[in-house]
């Protein structure tokens, strides 16, 4: 499915690591500092695709129902403090090529889970033989405590095929609060040492 389906995205994926790429070059030529940890950009794996479109009830063999999927390609900034998230969002925001469609703040409303991370579900425009289209892709910006807690449960839930019992459920809730809290602090004394 891949090689003949996929090759916009593909296109739209090097599109937006170089437009994020340009954003952060020039956060860090104006604040004079850079705020990213790492930035991973994927295309999703075809089993993902499926397992989503089966999902959704949607045939896995027609092309057209790839657009229902917002995140086949995905790039994840993961920065120092949560000041860095807003900061960064609103840069994004500034694109002229990046067109966003929707914001998901899972930072001020977090997923039951206990899941954090800043959403933006944004189309890539994409010049290809005289036309011109959107393709969609997903942008998620996180700390890197939040990203610590969502690659280590992702990975838990991966190991039990999703089917994580309500006990551990509620002990990884609370270690998301205990790195929500931690953030929030780590945050406080940023704001000291910005301010001296
Ligand atoms: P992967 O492997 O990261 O690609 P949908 O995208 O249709 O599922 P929605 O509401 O549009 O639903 O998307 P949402 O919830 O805004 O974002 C989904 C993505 O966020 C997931 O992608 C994960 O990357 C991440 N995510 C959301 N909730 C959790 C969570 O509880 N734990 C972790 N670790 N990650 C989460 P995929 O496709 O599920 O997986």
């Amino acid at each position: 499915m891949r090689d003949n389906k996929l090759y916009k995205y593909e296109y739209a994926k090097d599109i937006l690591e170089t437009e994020i790429n340009i954003i952060l070059k020039e956060f860090e030529r104006k604040n004079g500092y850079l705020p990213v940890e790492h930035v991973k950009s994927r295309l999703k794996t075809e089993t993902s695709i499926n397992n989503k479109l089966i999902k959704k009830g949607l045939s896995i063999d027609d092309e057209k129902n790839l657009t229902v999927i917002s995140d086949i390609v995905g790039i994840r900034i993961v920065v120092s403090f949560i000041s860095d998230v807003y900061d960064l969002v609103s840069e994004v925001y500034k694109s002229k090529n990046i067109k966003i469609k929707e914001k998901k703040d899972y930072i001020l409303n977090p997923k039951d889970t206990g899941y954090t991370s800043y959403h933006l579900k944004v189309e890539v425009p994409l010049h290809l033989n005289g036309k011109k289209e959107y393709i969609p892709a997903e942008i998620q910006i996180r700390t890197i405590a939040m990203d610590f807690w969502a690659s280590l449960e992702h990975k838990l839930r991966y190991k039990t095929n999703n089917l994580i019992d309500d006990d551990i459920k509620n002990e990884l809730y609370e270690c998301a609060l205990e790195i929500a809290s931690l953030d929030s602090k780590m945050q406080k004394i940023h704001n000291k040492v910005n301010l001296k």
